[in-house]
């Protein structure tokens, strides 16, 4: 007989695995582990919410006719790692082979890959997780031989590949993208859609007890814990985000609202990532909603983009470049992460406001993650290692395939510019353009020198000059040279002065 393990984020009926196997013959294990739960401090949601799902899938597997063996997580056992569990498991049945799909982290893929089959003595079988439209070998070959990696080009590729939004071999509406009317702050219409409630059962109970009894050093809350965990559930949420969401999911793409966590966003990438849905039935419930008129081009061809588009485009360059990837540094930022990102306090309405959604939701939207928390550590020039550790701990979709190839490349540009052809920094103008954020803020938007002034605005500057040598060059950049170059030397100055204040007070802000 064969075992198949199953991850954490590997919870799909349509896994290789599956497919493999044979219930007749062989086993299934999936298993709630130390190693896993801690090699970073996952939020306390994230953790409560893989290994509910994971309980959910193996009765469903059960149920299916599956021989599942499930081992629990228990602190005191001396039993801690995938591996440790599984060699139980191997000795336990005379098993003769492992079966795993191939796994999301470069980190466990690598130990899966060099250690387990001498450690094992039996042989170890991955297959290629196909869930993802595009392969890593099928990105390969598309890098190959290109001067620049751009994602619009990917992405278009996808568009033909999948057929979605293509109308004999062209794209639906006559152009590929329509970002430019995608940027529309949030004035109060239409009202924001209501809230779906989920049911809990008894595994959900069990794990949130738990998670609150051993974890309780981890950051975040579970009071809030709204994740559904179930693959039904998981479509009811899909159902709900198609219907109240994805028709101005594209207008308030980039809106930021105070006090509102969730605006026009779908909440599904946990669920995307832990494979309870697959990117494909996702993009396929929208563009039926796009071919039944309940939902514009604008919002569909969007949120396709986000997923057969970034998903996949960020996928492809973690395996082609892992593992120097996770060790790129090329604007040389060595400053440690503020202790704010920790405790959430900030007089800076914006990052207070994007760190208590954090920790209530394990969830902050895409423009809360770029243009605040990441925008404040690129212009602050904090350690790219430190800020991409602090995004894999706090979101419950995040998954070091996903979270480091955003954070490291989208937002810091530590890796030359893979994700954006130009950093992505901002001053409080923009914040204060697709929020409401400055008008509970104590710091002044409008000025970037007083006392009182929004620490964006010098920061901004402070950064540009800082990194001239990088960026003069830059097409996209040479205009906001000239600006600066245009300044009296006396507000150049100030704006130096303040910049170097906030640098050395970042825990007063
Ligand atoms: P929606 O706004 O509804 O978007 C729809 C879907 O598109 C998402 O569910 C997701 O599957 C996909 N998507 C959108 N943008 C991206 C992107 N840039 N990269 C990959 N997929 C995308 N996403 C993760 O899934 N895991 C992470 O660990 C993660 N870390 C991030 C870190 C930073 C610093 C930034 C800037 C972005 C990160 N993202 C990550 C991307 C994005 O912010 C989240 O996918 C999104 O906010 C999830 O919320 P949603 O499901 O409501 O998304
Ligand atoms: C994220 C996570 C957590 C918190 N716990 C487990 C676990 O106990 N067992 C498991 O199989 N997977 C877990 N995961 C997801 C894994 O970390 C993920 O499968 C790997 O990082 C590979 O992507
Ligand atoms: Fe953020 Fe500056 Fe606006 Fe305050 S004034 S909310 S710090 S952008």
């Amino acid at each position: 007989m064969r075992i198949g393990l199953i991850l954490g984020d590997q919870l799909s009926h349509s896994l290789a695995t599956l497919r493999v196997l044979d219930p007749a013959h062989d086993r299934l294990l999936l298993a709630e582990v130390w190693d896993e739960a801690t090699y970073v401090k996952h939020h306390k949601q994230k953790i409560a919410l893989i290994f509910s799902a994971m309980r959910h899938f193996a009765a469903e597997l059960r149920a299916l006719g599956w021989q599942v063996d499930y081992h629990h997580f228990d602190p005191d056992s001396e039993v801690r790692s995938l591996g440790a569990v599984l060699q139980q498991q191997i000795d336990h049945h005379g098993a003769a082979e492992v079966i795993l799909t191939r796994c999301g982290e470069y980190r466990l893929q690598r130990e899966i890959d060099n250690d387990w089959p001498d450690r094992f003595g039996v042989p170890v079988r991955v297959y290629e997780d196909d869930r993802f439209v595009c392969s890593s070998a099928e990105f390969a070959v598309w890098a190959e031989g290109r001067r620049q990696l751009r994602m619009e080009f990917f992405y278009r590729d996808m568009r033909r590949k999948t057929g979605l939004l293509m109308e004999n071999g062209a794209p639906v509406g006559g152009q590929w993208n329509f970002d430019t009317d995608n940027r529309k702050p949030y004035a109060g219409e239409p009202p924001l859609p209501p809230s779906l409630e989920l049911e809990r059962d008894r595994i959900d109970n069990d794990v949130l007890a738990l998670v609150e009894a051993h974890f309780a050093n981890h950051p975040g809350h579970l009071d809030r814990f709204r994740w559904g965990t179930t693959r039904a559930q998981a479509q009811a949420v899909l159902e709900h985000f198609i219907e109240h969401r994805l028709p101005w999911f594209g207008d308030y793409q980039d809106a930021m609202v105070y006090g509102e966590d969730f605006l026009f966003h779908s909440l599904l990438s946990p669920y995307i990532n832990c494979g309870l849905l697959t990117p494909l039935e996702v993009c396929e419930a929208a563009e039926r909603a796009y071919w039944r008129g309940d939902a514009p081009l604008n919002a569909v061809e969007g949120f396709i983009r986000q997923i057969i588009g970034w998903r996949e485009y960020v996928r492809g360059i973690y395996w082609l470049r892992m593992p120097q990837y996770a060790q790129e540094n090329r604007l040389g930022n060595e400053r440690a992460l503020p202790a704010m990102y920790w405790h959430g306090e900030s007089r800076m309405a914006c990052m207070r406001e994007c760190f208590r959604n954090t920790f209530d939701h394990a969830y902050a939207h895409h423009i809360q993650r770029l243009m605040v928390t990441g925008n404040f550590a690129l212009l602050a020039g904090i350690r790219p290692q430190d800020i991409c550790d602090w995004y894999l701990m706090v979101y419950a979709d995040a998954f070091d395939w996903v979270e480091l190839p955003n954070t490291l490349g989208m937002v810091m540009h530590a890796d030359g510019g893979y994700l954006g052809s130009k950093p992505y920094a901002a001053s409080g103008n923009y914040i204060n353009r697709m929020s409401d954020y400055c008008r509970h803020c104590e710091y002044n938007v409008r000025s970037a020198t007083d006392a009182d002034s929004c620490p964006f605005n010098s920061l901004y500057w402070h950064f540009v000059e800082r990194h001239r040598e990088q960026f003069r060059v830059n097409p996209r950049m040479r205009m906001i040279y000239r600006s600066y170059d245009r300044m009296a030397e006396a507000k150049k100055a100030a704006l130096q002065q303040r910049a170097e204040w906030l640098l050395a007070n970042l825990d007063e802000l």
